[in-house]
């Protein structure tokens, strides 16, 4: 027996995504219609760390990360993406009506731009201007742990997420994982990337293996924190592997994120990394480096349940 429909997301703010993705699920449609839209959900928001509210990269140009892969293994993706509101949807695009699987740049842009997305001012939020201001003092590239549930200030640190000024908390990489009522399954991941990194950098949020993994048979696999770490490792499909080999979604969470800090524990102290998975069965697990990290689980009458991963430190 399994669990379904059921929908998981990164961090607090999966509460966002969850609720779009329920909606689709609890009608009857999709995992992938259910996952794009809460990819669509939490671009439309403001955030430190998805969609054109993001931070910038250290030149000031928001720049977006975004892949999707379907039950089928069907995989889009784009990298680098400059003033297009929906990279998730552009990943569709990508995987629907291209025969290849990743734009990036203003390739990505062009081929966006061609599919009907209006093309957005290069302005950045108010939020991202005051932390880019304030970045600009001392010009470090120090990603802080936990930023996607914190207050966006930069050198901040705090467990607790607040509320921005609009309202919103603010929230991170999205990474987001769906079964439907046929147990088919689906993930998205959708970001801005790490604040202030260098003009041109990609993390691990569009790359298939690293950033997403779906095998229709054995579960999904996404996450966020520090995507060179991920890369690394091939991350999500370690964890999707370690699942096959028949562990549970926590335990295969735990190995993996063992097997990124076992390469040196020291340094593993100042980075962020965290899985989320999902078997067939619709058994969650997660886990994460550092304490902090939390995400969301809906299923039939427990909607957006928030959840705190266990972590290595
Ligand atoms: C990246 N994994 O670009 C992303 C960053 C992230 O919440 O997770 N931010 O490396």
């Amino acid at each position: 027996d399994s669990v379904k429909p059921l929908v998981i997301s990164t961090w607090d703010s999966g509460k966002t995504a969850n609720t779009a993705a329920w909606e689709v699920l609890t009608a009857g449609g999709r995992a992938l219609d259910a996952v794009e839209q809460a990819g669509i959900a939490i671009e439309n928001e403001l955030s430190c760390c998805v969609g054109l509210g993001g931070n910038p990269d250290r030149d000031g140009f928001v720049t977006l990360d975004a892949c999707i892969m379907d039950e089928k293994a069907n995989i889009g993706s784009v990298a680098f993406l400059e003033r297009i509101k929906h990279p998730v949807s552009v990943a569709r695009k990508v995987m629907e009506t291209t025969p290849h699987v990743m734009l990036v740049g203003s390739g990505a842009q062009q081929f966006a731009v061609a599919s009907g997305f209006p093309l957005e001012p290069a302005s950045l939020s108010k939020e991202a201007e005051k932390s880019y201001k304030k970045w600009l003092k001392k010009a470090e590239y120090k990603p802080v742990i936990n930023i996607e549930n914190q207050k966006n200030t930069p050198g901040k640190n705090a467990d607790a997420p607040k509320k921005l000024e609009n309202g919103h908390f603010n929230h991170d990489t999205m990474g987001t994982l769906a079964i439907d009522q046929n147990g088919d399954l689906s993930g998205m991941c959708t970001t801005s990337g790490m604040g202030f990194k260098m003009r041109g950098r990609v993390g691990d949020s569009p790359i298939i293996g690293a950033g997403l993994f779906v095998d229709n048979r054995v579960g999904a696999v996404t996450c966020s924190g520090q995507g060179e770490e991920v890369i690394r490792v091939a991350g999500a499909h370690l964890v999707v592997e370690f699942m096959r080999n028949g562990d549970s979604p926590l335990t295969a969470c735990k190995k993996a994120i063992q097997r990124i800090v076992g390469r040196d524990e020291t340094r593993a102290k100042s980075f962020q990394v965290g899985f989320i998975a999902v078997n067939k069965k619709g058994e969650t697990g997660a886990f994460s480096v550092q304490p902090g990290f939390s995400y969301t689980v809906t299923v039939e009458g427990e909607e957006n349940t928030l959840r705190h991963a266990q972590s290595y430190f």
